[in-house]
Formats: structure tokens, sequence, C-alpha cells
């Protein structure tokens, strides 16, 4: 299957500019004509990107973009975010690999990056879908010298960089859902899942897992979630190249994260606001104690979600889903 494969390959590199018809593909694989559309499906998953003319047949406009690191260090800005990568085709989870490189002493500012996660993981235990090659899908190591109580705070750091870096490539106008979900028209096109390594006083490590949908288009999300996520492809109509994002976003975290060190979380507080989705608004906070029902008021100097409930109290939240 894969031979046949890379003779199809061959053939559209062979062939340039041209297309090459059903046909023409079929005996050159030797195979159907069926086949051969099943394999340019199968292609398509893996990120290739045909043009189909009737009666003239196929071509490649596009292959996919691999995220290795050649591809993210050419050109990059940054200091220490992204200055070490570790890459790979298909993981079970970034978060993982992560992990395990933080406790062998990967410096500060690694990122591991993958093309492909099998088994991408959201907050608690929850699954985040991440196919080949349409999305980022990677993991930073920080190790801020901080007690892990604040480490709630650099979600929120990384969620305002992510925005940052999405209007900059893109011109899209991104908004946050505290603590950690990005949207666009309402669809959820990021997500951020925070994990430590510490003991009671000191953060050793903290890996920010981030996945971003890049290069989807609406009708590939499976069903499940379908009508809550969106891309950024989706969204704007353009193909996004995964690496100038991840620079963009290194570059941006790199700047936040040092400012947040220096000067707290003040400023940051006053950025993630102003693109806040729920502020100002009536929500329901899902946390595992029960829902919290009101308005939005904004978040405390240390991140926690405040929330002022019917009855005149304000609650403060400190972990939840919300609903608006
Ligand atoms: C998150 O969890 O939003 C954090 C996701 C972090 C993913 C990154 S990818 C790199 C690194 N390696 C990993 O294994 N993980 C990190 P949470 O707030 O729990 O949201 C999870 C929910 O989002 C799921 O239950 C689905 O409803 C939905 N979902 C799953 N995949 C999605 C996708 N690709 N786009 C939008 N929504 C998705």
């Amino acid at each position: 299957q894969t031979e046949l494969r890379k003779r199809l390959i061959e053939a559209f590199t062979e062939a340039g500019d041209e297309y090459l018809s059903g046909q023409h593909l079929a005996d050159i694989a030797g195979c159907s004509r069926t086949a051969v559309w099943k394999h340019i499906e199968e292609l398509r998953k893996e990120g290739f990107v045909f043009e189909a003319v009737k009666k003239k047949g196929y071509k490649i406009v596009k292959a996919p973009e691999k995220v290795t690191p050649d591809e993210i260090g050419f050109g990059l800005k940054s200091e220490f975010i992204g200055r070490h990568i570790h890459y790979e085709e298909k993981v079970e989870s970034t978060q993982k690999i992560a992990h395990r490189l933080a406790t062998e002493g990967a410096v500060n500012g690694t990122v591991v990056v993958a093309d492909e996660q099998t088994s991408g993981r959201g907050r608690m235990d929850r699954s985040w879908h991440s196919p080949k090659f349409s999305g980022i899908w990677m993991s930073i190591i920080l190790r801020p010298n901080l007690p892990p109580h604040q480490a709630p705070q650099l979600t929120l750091v990384t969620a305002v960089a992510v925005v940052q870096a999405i209007e900059e490539v893109t011109g899209l106008n991104p908004q946050i859902k505290w603590p950690n979900d990005i949207l666009i028209d309402g669809r959820k096109t990021t997500g951020i899942l925070t994990e430590l390594q510490a003991d009671a006083d000191r953060i050793h490590a903290i890996i920010i897992g981030i996945g971003i949908n890049v290069n989807q288009s609406q009708e590939d999300f499976p069903e499940e979630i379908a009508r809550i996520a969106t891309s950024l492809l989706a969204a704007s109509g353009k193909t996004v190249s995964r690496a100038s994002l991840m620079q963009e976003i290194f570059v941006r975290l790199e700047k936040l994260y040092l400012t947040y060190l220096n000067h707290g979380f003040q400023p940051i507080k006053l950025l993630w606001e102003s693109y806040a989705l729920s502020l100002g608004k009536e929500i329901i906070a899902r946390t595992v104690a029960g829902d919290i029902k009101g308005k939005a008021l904004g978040i405390t100097d240390e991140g926690v979600l405040k929330i002022l409930q019917e009855d005149g109290e304000v609650r403060h939240v400190y972990s939840a889903d919300i609903h608006l």
C-alpha cells in the first residue's frame, strides 16, 4: 500500500504543474481507478492538498508541512523558548515526553512537538483530538523559580501569548474563555493544559501543553466536537504555516513570561482581561463541588475567577468549566 502511494507521489512530482488523470494514475500504480481515488483520500488525510479538475484529473498543490526543528529554527527570534526542540512525527502525547525530558534535566524553554498525537490529553483525563499535520501539538518546559500555587497564572500568561500570536499571523481576533480555552466566533481553536513537577514550595518544571487547530477544514472534525471546535483555516479561509505560528508564540510567550517574572501578574491581568470573552456576562461555572451561577466580574491578582452570585456574594473559582 505504501509502495503504491510512493509511486503516486513520484508520478505527481514528475508531472510538476500538469494534471494527471485517474486512468493515467491507475496505469502507473497498477490498480483500479477506485483504488487511486481511495489513495488520494488517504493522502489528503496526511496533509496533501489536491486540486481536482473535471476531465483533466488531479494535481498536488501543497505537500504536508512537517514541524521539524529545522523548519522551526529557521528565522526563530526567541532567546530561550524553542531553542531546544524535540520533534517526533507521531506520539501518544507530547506532555508525556516533556515530563520525561523535564525529569532528565531538559533546559528552560525546551519544546516537544509532534505532527500527530494518538492520545492527546485535555484536563481531567479528557481527550484532545490531534490529527496528523493539521495542528500544533506541543509542550513547553519552563523552570520558573516560583511556588506551585502560582502555576495557574502561567496558563493565563500562555493564553495571552497565543492570542497575540494568532492575531499577528492570521489577523483573526480570538477571545479567551477562562481559564484555558481560546475561541474564535465562539468555537474552540486552542486548549492549554498546564502540569507541574514540584515539591511543596518550589516548581521544578512547568509543562505547558498547547493544542491549536490550524489547518483542519470544518468537515474534518469528528462529530463529538464538530459544533464546538474550529480551526484557523476554517475561521480565516487561509492556510497558516504552523512553523511560523510557533515562532510567533515563542517570541510572545518569552516576552510575557519575563514581564510576569519581573513585574508580577498585574500587567498580564490587564492584557488577559482585554481578551476575555465572558467578563460582565452571566455564566455557570461547573466545579467538582457543584455549579456556581452568576456574573463574571473578572480575575483576581492571582488569576482566580470572580463570580457575583444573585445573592450578592462574590465567589472565587479556582478550577471549573465555564458555560455561557
Ligand atoms: C484542554 O482541555 O483544552 C487542553 C488541551 C491541551 C492539548 C495539548 S496538545 C499538546 C499537549 N499534549 C497533550 O496531550 N495535551 C496538550 P479541556 O479544557 O479539558 O478540553 C477538552 C475538551 O475539548 C474535550 O473534552 C473535547 O470536548 C474538546 N476537544 C477535544 N479535542 C479538541 C480539538 N482538537 N479542538 C477543540 N476542542 C476539542
